[in-house]
């Protein structure tokens, strides 16, 4: 049955079909599956494979905006449900997340935050295209354990070293673990930024996260 949904799944986020992905996403919940599976498994996997064809140019911008659109409505459910396994736990540390400057992607950073409020963070959402200068400000009065960067787009990843500069510059950099994410992330980027490390994906991000709070 899992895989049932999950290729039902895929197949209503390439046709758009939001209606179709809600009616999914809640028989999973019902079912009980595992809501980070079918998030990464069905709706991910699914806007992935959307925007590989519209790198490729086999598929138009307005056919990405409907299968993120799409996305979304499954992924505020599975979200929810993730939210809610998670409740339980004691808090872990204190997590500050944006997507940088100039930047709008919003769906990879909210199963991030999703996922690490499961694994037990208070979780701290700027949202997207967040000033540098503005994220500094928050860190100044928020005082996080962690601070996460996502960028998507290979052309504001270096907003994401312009926060660590302007953290050294405000004094700040000592205080704060900093983890960067996003699609062109790499580890040679991370070392070249000066960031104490990068998550692949929303459960290397965890793993991650709760190795910096040992450090
Ligand atoms: C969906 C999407 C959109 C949606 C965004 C909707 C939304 N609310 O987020 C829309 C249609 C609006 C959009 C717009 C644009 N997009 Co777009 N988009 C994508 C697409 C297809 C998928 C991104 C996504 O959501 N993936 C699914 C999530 C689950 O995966 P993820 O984002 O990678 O996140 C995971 C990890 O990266 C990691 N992670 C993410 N953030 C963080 C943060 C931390 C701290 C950590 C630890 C980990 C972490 O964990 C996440 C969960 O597993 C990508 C293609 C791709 N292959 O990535 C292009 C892509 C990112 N977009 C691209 C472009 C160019 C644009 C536009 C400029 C298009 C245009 N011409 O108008 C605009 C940008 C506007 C702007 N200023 O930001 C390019 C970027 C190219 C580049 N320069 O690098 C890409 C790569 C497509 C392409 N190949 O051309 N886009």
């Amino acid at each position: 049955m899992s895989e049932k949904i999950l290729k039902g799944l895929r197949e209503a986020v390439w046709y758009f079909d939001e209606d179709e992905v809600k009616r999914l996403s809640e028989e999973a919940v019902e079912a009980g599956l595992d809501p980070v599976e079918v998030l990464e498994e069905g709706l991910a996997k699914a806007l992935r494979e959307v925007g590989n064809r519209f790198e490729s140019g086999e598929a138009f911008i307005t056919e990405l905006i409907a299968s993120a659109q799409a996305m979304e409505v499954g992924a505020e459910i599975l979200n929810r449900e993730i939210a809610k396994r998670g409740v339980t736990r004691r808090s872990v540390g204190k997590f500050l997340i944006g997507t940088v400057e100039g930047d709008i992607h919003s769906i990879g950073k909210n199963i991030v935050k999703t996922m690490l409020t499961a694994a037990g963070f208070e979780v701290i959402d700027l949202g997207t295209d967040v000033k540098s200068g503005e994220i500094v400000e928050k860190v100044k009065e928020l005082k996080p354990d962690i601070l996460g960067l996502s960028s998507l787009m290979t052309t504001t990843m270096s907003k994401q070293k312009e926060v660590i500069d302007e953290l050294k510059k405000a004094g700040l950099r000592e205080d704060i673990k900093v983890i960067v994410g996003g699609a062109p992330v790499t580890q040679a980027w991370v070392e070249e930024i000066g960031a104490d490390a990068c998550g692949l994906d929303a459960g290397s991000a965890v793993k991650k996260s709760l190795k910096l709070m040992e450090a």
